[in-house]
């Protein structure tokens, strides 16, 4: 069994995550499955053989039935479960989201299946249930009404809040995953300052259970740097997850190796985490591009966790007070030369 991979001086939580869904069987839009789907469960000792501590998983992938037998595969093999999901966007009863549908029945469908989906993380251990917005959101306009929409997101939220705090204190905390389209035209909560705009119209004492889970590609998909929305995240004391990933400009997404398509900004963005002291954990959200063959099908993740490890060390050499001096000289592309120095030079 591989070793996990740690990053040197992480503060806090070390050890790398990515989702069961990164070694998928290969489908897009057009085109079905290249490669036979593997078991989910199969999926873990592939996960910690890439080098991986954390995994994560939807519920329909990792059901609240298979979670007891996850938990224990999972201990087995020295990991532990990073984040769990409810997945509110591929059921046909989702079309049209979950919380912000127009139907009340799948309202309290969705709210049924997020309480459920609390239940099952504290089974698998996990301190974290992401809500990705999938769903959420329109293609045409006034197909809902953008306010009530709101409020139902805030009273959805505010229940899945109570339910966790009632059940299990402070153990289970939320992140919310913004993302502007794809699968819809256009998402609720499509970036970070929306999301925490909602955090902050949420009762208030269950707002310190709420954070985000911002996502490189996501951000750069939106026309946004990701650096700064991480820094947002970070300002307002909610980077509770992170998903890291690359994205070949504003298209369909794609999921693509960290590192791959903006190396100084993520070297950048690892200075700036390192400088934060950032407790949490370091999670890809990749997907095996379905060109690869079953044999290979890790390469993604190799390849991301590759280019971290190289960046993070990088980004620990790179001189902070150079920065300070820098600014302070308004020398600003002379301090993206420097950055570039330390990424490019020997
Ligand atoms: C879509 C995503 C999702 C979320 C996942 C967990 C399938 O663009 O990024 O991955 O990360 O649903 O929140
Ligand atoms: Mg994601």
């Amino acid at each position: 069994m591989a070793s996990p991979i740690l990053l040197n001086n992480k503060v806090g939580m070390n050890g790398l995550g990515a989702g069961v869904w990164n070694i998928g069987p290969g489908a897009d839009p057009f085109g079905g499955f290249t490669r036979e789907p593997i078991p989910m469960l199969d999926r873990l000792p592939m996960l910690a053989e890439c080098g991986l501590t954390y995994y994560e998983a939807h519920d329909v992938e990792i059901t609240a039935e298979m979670a007891p037998a996850a938990a224990r595969l999972a201990k087995k093999l020295g990991m532990k479960c990073g984040m769990y999901t409810p997945s509110f966007f591929a059921a046909p009863i989702f079309k049209d989201g979950a919380m912000t549908s127009n139907d009340p029945a799948v309202r309290q469908l969705g709210l049924e299946n997020a309480l459920k989906a609390v239940d099952t993380t504290a089974v698998l251990g996990a301190k974290t249930m992401v809500f990705w917005n999938g769903r959420e959101g329109f293609d045409f306009v006034l197909a809902k009404n953008g306010r009530d929409s709101f409020k139902r997101l805030v009273e959805g939220f505010n229940q899945v809040g109570a339910y966790a705090k009632k059940n299990y204190g402070t153990k289970i905390k939320f992140a919310i995953e913004p993302k502007p389209n794809e699968p819809r035209a256009n998402m609720y909560l499509a970036n970070v300052g929306e999301a925490l705009y909602l955090i902050s119209r949420l009762e208030k004492e269950l707002q310190p259970l709420f954070g985000l889970n911002p996502e490189t590609a996501h951000s750069r998909i939106a026309g946004l740097d990701y650096l700064w929305e991480i820094e947002m995240c970070l300002e307002a004391g909610k980077l509770f997850h992170i998903h890291l990933n690359a994205q070949d400009g504003q298209r369909y997404d794609q999921d693509l190796p960290f590192g791959y398509t903006e190396p100084l900004k993520d070297l950048a963005l690892l200075v700036v985490l390192q400088d934060a002291k950032f407790a949490g954990p370091i999670h890809f959200d990749v997907k095996a591009p379905r060109v690869d063959d079953p044999k290979n099908i890790c390469d993604v993740l190799h390849v991301s966790i590759q280019n971290l490890v190289w960046l993070w060390d990088r980004a620990l050499a790179v001189d902070r007070k150079k920065i300070e001096q820098f600014r302070k000289d308004n020398r600003l592309t002379a301090l993206s030369g420097y950055l570039a120095k330390c990424l490019y030079g020997c």
